[in-house]
């Protein structure tokens, strides 16, 4: 159930910034980070993320990341990804931030999206940086090599301790300063800098609403936190949208 002053928001908002994160694609099959099942062999994101990490053990972090695309190759983008692209076609100034590597927002039909920690079908040498986006990860035994040098192969996301791609992070909190909802989706809140956002939303007058299954730290500032698994509530907002249209009355 939206709240009646939610709906109001909605019909009334020229621009709208939504960010997301793994919970939105737990409903297609994909873990989550943290949590029961975010835990992968025992790993916490943390000791796998990051490129010490990485040097330390490629073959480990690979297998990880080969496991992790093997499952994205085989789900689909579900009903809260999807209302996702129904909400771009309603609203003026909408910008879908998302946390996530998995190329789902992309496969539902998403258009303006900002990918903060990068995307897990590309990779490239650490040593030429030369781009490569046709590793077979069904075939793939250990890390693979750089056909130009023979340098490492790592995934092109962002792990802990690197620096997001700034165009990209400048562009996300232009639309958290600039929107007048914001709408944190199924995320823990907890990584830095794209944790921040929903405050930089707040700071500038946007009405901040949370959708998680669970409270985060978030909760205690959101105007409105809605319990619940994001396909659930998504698509209520498309509905809300088509039975009281924008600047109806
Ligand atoms: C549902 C649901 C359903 C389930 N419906 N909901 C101390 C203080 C502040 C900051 C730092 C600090 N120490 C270090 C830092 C910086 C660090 C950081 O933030 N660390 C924190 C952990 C403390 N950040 C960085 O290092 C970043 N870079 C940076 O800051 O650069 C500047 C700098 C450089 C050097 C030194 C210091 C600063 C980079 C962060 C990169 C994060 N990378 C990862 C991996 C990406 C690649 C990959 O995918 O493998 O990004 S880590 C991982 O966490 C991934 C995610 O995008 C990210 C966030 O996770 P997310 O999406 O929130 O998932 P979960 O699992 O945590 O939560 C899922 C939620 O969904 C839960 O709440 C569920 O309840 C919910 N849910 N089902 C709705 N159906
Ligand atoms: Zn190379």
């Amino acid at each position: 159930m939206l709240s009646e002053s939610l709906i109001a928001k909605l019909r009334g908002a020229e621009s709208v910034c939504v960010l997301t994160g793994a919970g939105i694609s737990a409903e297609s099959g994909v873990p989550t980070f943290r949590g029961e099942d975010g835990l992968w062999k025992k790993f916490k994101p943390e000791e796998l993320a990051n490129f010490d990490a990485f040097i330390s053990n490629p073959d480990l972090v690979w297998e990880w990341y080969a496991y992790r695309r093997r499952i994205i190759q085989e789900v689909k983008p579900n009903p809260g990804h999807h209302a996702l692209v129904e909400l771009e076609k309603r609203i003026p100034d909408f910008t879908l931030v998302t946390q996530n590597v998995d190329n789902l927002h992309r496969r539902a039909g998403s258009n303006h999206i900002l990918e903060l920690h990068g995307n897990i079908e590309r990779s490239y040498c650490i040593d030429c940086r030369t781009f490569d986006s046709d590793i077979d990860v069904k075939e793939l035994k250990g890390v693979p090599r750089c056909k130009k040098c023979g340098g490492l192969i790592r995934p092109d996301v962002v792990w802990f301790g690197e620096i997001l791609p700034l165009a990209v992070l400048s562009e996300a909190v232009s639309a958290a300063s600039r929107c007048d909802i914001f709408f944190s989706v199924g995320t823990s809140a907890i990584v830095y800098p794209a944790a921040s956002l929903p405050y930089t939303a707040l700071e500038h007058g946007a009405y901040v609403v949370q959708i998680n299954r669970e409270h985060t730290d978030l909760s205690l500032s959101a105007h409105e936190t809605m319990l619940g698994k994001a396909g659930d509530i998504l698509p209520q907002l498309v509905e809300a949208l088509d039975k009281h249209p924008r600047g109806g009355v």
